[in-house]
């Protein structure tokens, strides 16, 4: 009878037992997804600021949605340009800069993975950074020229309410190659779905992931892969794997540590 069925795995959040796991760490990779840069004000795809406009994150983030109204994935991705130039790193991005530093004095090792293209982990000051879904500059499909300017973008409204009208900006009028003879459309330097994955950057990814001795998930929802089925096969070495979220996700239970609350407050803790 149900007496008998055993609880779910409950992961262990006993931060005391963690820290001692964290202090023989010689070898650390941290995932990071969306929620690490929540705090930093910085909508998260499923969470409350998840639409843009009328659409989910996912049915812009992909070449369809490009080639069908180039104007309208432009404004999505411009307004989320402009809005990072009002925000900062937290806490959490920091904590893992400075632990990155102190581990490397002590002659070991932090990688952070992240499925973030906000750049906040390289203004917080981490250096050994792979991202798995590139960064939000645009750059041309044959060179990797970065061209960041539009005018006619910077005049549409971008904003992201619901009742907000696509600008409808002319093909023509969106970021074009400058390179002599080409002219052609740039596209945003990210990965989207349907997309795979850059193939010397998920080997760097691997081969941190096979070296690694801890392994934290900080702030994913575990629902995009390939990167949400990095961890579980750490975990699945035996190698300790904390998560640190507001919630438990469709990983947690592959997990050790699950340490629940917002990653600005838990994680500085954590690495101490
Ligand atoms: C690929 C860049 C091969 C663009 C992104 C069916 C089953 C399984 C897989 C698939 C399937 N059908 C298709 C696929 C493959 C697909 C996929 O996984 N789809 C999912 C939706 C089912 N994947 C792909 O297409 C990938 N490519 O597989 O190539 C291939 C080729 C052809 C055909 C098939 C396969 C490419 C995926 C990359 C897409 N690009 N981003 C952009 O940013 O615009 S994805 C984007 O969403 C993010 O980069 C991230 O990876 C992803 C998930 O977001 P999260 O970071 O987890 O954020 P989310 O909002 O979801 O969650 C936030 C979490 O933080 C929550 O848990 C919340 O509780 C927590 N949180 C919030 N605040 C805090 C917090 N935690 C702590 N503290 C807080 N304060």
């Amino acid at each position: 009878n149900i007496s008998n069925i055993p609880p779910p795995l409950q992961p262990l959040s006993d931060m005391a037992r963690f820290r001692e796991v964290f202090k023989l760490s010689k070898r650390l990779v941290v995932l990071t997804g969306a929620g690490i840069s929540a705090e930093s004000g910085v909508p998260t795809f499923r969470g409350p600021g998840g639409y843009w406009r009328q659409w989910r994150a996912q049915e812009l983030a992909n070449p369809d949605a490009f080639s069908a109204n180039p104007s309208r994935v432009w404004e999505f991705y411009h307004y989320r340009r402009e809005l990072m130039a009002t925000r900062k790193p937290n806490a959490a991005h920091r904590a893992l800069a400075s632990c990155e530093e102190r581990l490397h004095a002590q002659g070991c090792h932090l990688a952070v993975v992240t499925q973030n293209i906000d750049e906040l982990h390289h203004r917080a000051g981490s250096k050994n950074i792979l991202e798995l879904h590139g960064k939000e500059r645009c750059f041309l499909l044959h060179s990797g020229i970065f061209n960041l300017d539009s005018h006619a973008l910077h005049l549409s409204c971008r904003a992201p309410s619901p009742d907000n009208e696509d600008a409808g900006i002319d093909v023509e009028d969106l970021p074009r190659c400058q390179l002599r003879g080409c002219g052609g459309l740039l596209r945003p330097h990210v990965v989207w779905f349907g997309e795979s994955l850059d193939e010397e950057i998920m080997n760097k990814v691997f081969e941190e992931l096979d070296a690694c001795d801890l392994c934290l998930v900080v702030g994913t929802s575990s629902l995009v892969y390939p990167a949400a089925m990095l961890a579980p096969q750490v975990a699945s070495r035996g190698v300790p794997v904390a998560e640190f979220n507001l919630e438990a996700t469709p990983a947690t239970t592959r997990f050790g540590f699950h340490f629940e609350g917002p990653c600005g407050q838990t994680l500085p803790v954590a690495l101490a």
